[in-house]
């Protein structure tokens, strides 16, 4: 018996109210949880009364992508084998036990994992940092295919409640809006770090009515008027809003966003003055980083907080603003620039309203006095033509701004925020991104991670992954050959796991060539399934043609609202249709689009896959994450010299990764003499994939969606160039590249070197290396463990 069976047993029944033979397996998963939570409450309470003594920081974001806690809590714990021993008593296994966890996706995609891979980092690293976000009832959405559309559901994630979030209704807030006043009561996620006994905090704001219902109207009959204002305060946190939000969503929408960042500011300043005394040291001991724009209004809402309540001046106030806040962005697209009509802000908040058009006073009097042209202070005030700029905001009050990867701080520094970066240089840093190595290697790839192990002689890779670097020179045939059995056992394990989770039969045998990101233009999915679909002409016009077995698998969501993404969903499950249930192809080329994309379909996916595509348009992925975890897992990079791979392709060298298409520096000139109609017409393959979108070979159902999808390829519009994202200029490259990286898979033992070479290459990839930067160059905090 293991030492966990019996209070799993005492767990499990208390959760399910009957006997463990009589409980069902979410209630073993609840009665594990809450056995983990109470293994860890004591330090968590140590860790929280630690770190209010010193140097902190708070990361406020409006998306934490988590996925799912138990796995990695009990990992941290060193759980695991009691855990599955005592499950194995009651006749279970551990898998299914886990697999019952839904995932706890509060976040979009890229931005909202980044922000959970640094949570774990922050515990790992023992670092003072809170995690500050809003607790959304419904999650992204859940994603099924129907006739090969996306429809979207509701996730209510929490509806049963969940063990690993604890409402702490003793420290709740007031927030006032002008026409509501709500409780934010928080919810807090305990944050375990790979051997540390330290407990982070996630702290997620909910909000409710500040009494339950009004009694007054409810007495007088007024029954629905009391729960409409209910309902009304209940909405505040009912969704996460996708990228694109139509104009009905932001006034929630700015809603959401400075509920939860006064809830976080009262309760930071709280804390202070309990362990400091002063506020007028807050900046001194305090560091917010601001997750992209959307936290923004932390701003505004800090100097209202220290004038209003703090009985400061402005001059005063702004030094600690001044002090406190630090800024990442993380993209150039139109969405990095949050920008709000006025009225909004007058309508939910009017004071401050006033602190921003005070803000923008005094910053058009500081240009104008060092002698800048009217026109480029307009340009660049907080407020201008109606709007409230978010992100000149940003750059006003911060005292860092960085980007993500290192050619997305060049380009925020050339372009995006170039005139800022001419006032303040000194202001611009760069921190790429980074991924755990806990969730994303040793967690969901056990296989690979104990030869690591046992290559390196222990396991000190999992927190510090430049170790990897030292084993690179022990590569030889026999570990590329275990290399490659490691790669094909995962590969079975997934092809099991979408059996059972779909009902889909794939080959194992095959290369696994993956994309899995935000359904989004400049990503390029379209890119690829039109490449799977020339690949398709060409067997099938040469049906001897020798052909590696290839399994093409996609991971994506569109933003509802999001048509043309939608488009390409529908088309690349189209042509899945096609290839699947063609004799010609089949066996030979298969396309799997997993349905409702998420945290833990990713666990399964990376481990099993060969080929990394990152194709996005050169410039525009700010970094990308899923290339350092797919590059962590022994997969190779087939990308474009973008974002984060381009810091790949340093580590590993050109001739380890498939680098093809359009450089940055290029497009300008190669946009100028552009024609898509003429590439089109010469570029082998591409008239007769581009024409198939509407001569009857793929079907859009009578949308009109596919001749839009090829409109916007070959003529665009009246408010947009054709062909914005370069899918057909740089076609030819990219099928000339995969073509040659399919026939390359052949040599296995060639292929395992290189992967090991990634492997052994991805440390400067791991988040702990990103948060020791951050931790060092911006926030100023210290490791301190409580033991
Ligand atoms: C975004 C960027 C990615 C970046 C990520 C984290 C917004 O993520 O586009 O390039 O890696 O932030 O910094 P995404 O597109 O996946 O939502």
């Amino acid at each position: 018996m293991s030492e966990l069976t019996q209070p799993l047993g005492a767990f499990t029944r208390s959760v399910s109210g009957v006997s463990t033979s009589g409980s069902s397996l979410r209630d073993y998963w609840e009665g594990l949880s809450e056995l983990t939570m109470s293994r860890l409450a004591d330090n968590w309470e140590a860790t929280t009364k630690k770190y209010r003594e010193g140097q902190r920081a708070s990361y406020f974001s409006a998306e934490f992508l988590m996925g799912r806690a138990l796995l990695n809590n009990l990992v941290n714990l060193g759980l695991v084998d009691d855990a599955r021993k005592a499950l194995e008593d009651y006749g279970l296994n551990l898998t299914d036990v886990l697999d019952e966890e839904p995932d706890a996706a509060l976040g979009n995609g890229g931005l909202g994992r980044l922000a959970a891979c640094f949570m774990d980092s922050c515990a790992t690293l023992n670092f003072p940092v809170v995690g500050y976000g809003i607790l959304y009832r419904y999650g992204l959405f859940k994603q099924s295919f129907v006739d090969g559309f996306q429809k979207e559901e509701p996730d209510p994630w929490m509806e049963n409640g969940s063990p690993f979030v604890v409402r702490r209704d003793s420290e709740s807030k007031h927030v006032k809006f002008a026409d509501m006043d709500v409780r934010a009561v928080p919810y807090d996620m305990p944050i375990t770090g790979y051997g540390t006994a330290n407990v982070n905090t996630l702290r997620l704001w909910k909000a409710e009515p500040l009494e339950e219902f009004d009694y007054d109207a409810f007495n007088s009959q007024r029954f629905t008027d009391a729960i409409v204002e209910r309902e009304r305060v209940n909405d505040l946190c009912r969704v996460l809003y996708p990228n694109d939000t139509t104009y009905e969503g932001k006034v929630l929408r700015v809603r959401q966003q400075y509920f939860f960042c006064s809830a976080s500011l009262q309760c930071l300043i709280a804390e202070h003055k309990e362990a400091h005394g002063d506020i007028r040291s807050f900046g001194e001991y305090n560091s917010i980083q601001l997750n992209d724009t959307h936290p923004v209004l932390a701003i505004p809402e800090l100097m209202r907080l220290l004038m209003d309540e703090e009985g400061l001046g402005w001059e005063d106030a702004w030094k600690i603003v001044s002090q406190t806040f630090a800024y990442t962005n993380h993209t150039v697209l139109a969405e990095a620039l949050e920008t709000w009509e006025t009225s909004i802000f007058t309508k939910l908040f009017p004071r401050i309203y006033d602190i921003v058009v005070e803000m923008d006073r005094r910053f058009r009097a500081e240009l104008a006095e060092a002698g800048f042209h009217p026109g480029k202070i307009e340009y660049m005030a907080p407020l201008s033509g109606g709007l409230v700029h978010m992100a000149w905001i940003a750059c006003y009050a911060s005292f860092s701004i960085n980007g993500v990867a290192a050619i997305h701080s060049e380009i925020l520094k050339r372009d995006t925020l170039h005139d800022w970066y001419d006032i303040w240089p000194e202001r611009f840093n760069n921190k790429t991104n980074g991924v755990t190595p806990r969730r994303w290697l040793h967690n969901c790839n056990p296989r690979l991670a104990a030869l690591l192990t046992e290559v390196l002689g222990d396991d000190s890779w999992v927190t510090d992954l430049d170790k990897l670097a030292t084993i690179e020179e022990r590569g030889n045939a026999d570990i590329y050959r275990r290399l490659m059995e490691i790669k094909a056992e995962n590969k079975r394990d997934f092809a099991r796991w979408i059996k059972r989770r779909d009902g889909i039969d794939i080959p194992t045998d095959a290369i696994y060539d993956t994309i899995i990101k935000r359904l989004h233009e400049y990503k390029r999915q379209l890119m690829n399934a039109l490449y799977i679909l020339d690949l398709y002409f060409r067997i099938k016009d040469n049906p001897s043609m020798e052909v590696p077995p290839r399994v093409f698998i996609f991971g994506a969501k569109a933003a509802p609202g999001y048509k043309r993404a939608k488009a390409i969903i529908k088309f690349i499950n189209e042509v899945a249709k096609l290839v699947n249930n063609d004799a010609d192809t089949r066996g030979k080329i298969t396309v799997l689009f997993v349905e409702n994309y998420n945290v833990s379909p990713a666990e399964h996916i990376i481990p099993a896959t060969d080929i990394s595509e990152q194709i996005s348009l050169a410039g525009k992925e700010a970094s990308g994450t899923g290339n350092m975890k797919f590059m962590m897992n022994g997969a190779l990079t087939l990308g474009t010299m973008d974002g984060a791979t381009v810091e790949i392709v340093d580590a590993v060298g050109e001739e380890n990764a498939y680098i093809f298409g359009a450089r940055e520096e290029e497009l300008p000139e190669l946009r100028a003499h552009y024609n898509p109609r003429e590439q089109y017409e010469t570029v082998p393959g591409l008239k007769r994939v581009l024409d198939a979108l509407v001569d009857g070979t793929v079907s859009d159902g009578g949308t009109g969606e596919f001749h839009d999808l090829l409109g916007s390829l070959l003529d665009g519009s009246s408010w947009e160039t054709p062909d914005v994202y370069y899918v057909l200029g740089d076609f030819a490259d990219y099928r000339a590249t995969r073509d040659r990286m399919a026939a390359d898979y052949a040599n296995q033992e060639e292929w395992g070197r290189k992967a090991w070479i990634n492997i052994c290459r991805s440390g400067r990839f791991s988040s702990d290396r990103t948060i020791a930067d951050y931790g060092r160059d911006i926030w100023g905090v210290k490791a301190t463990p409580i033991k």
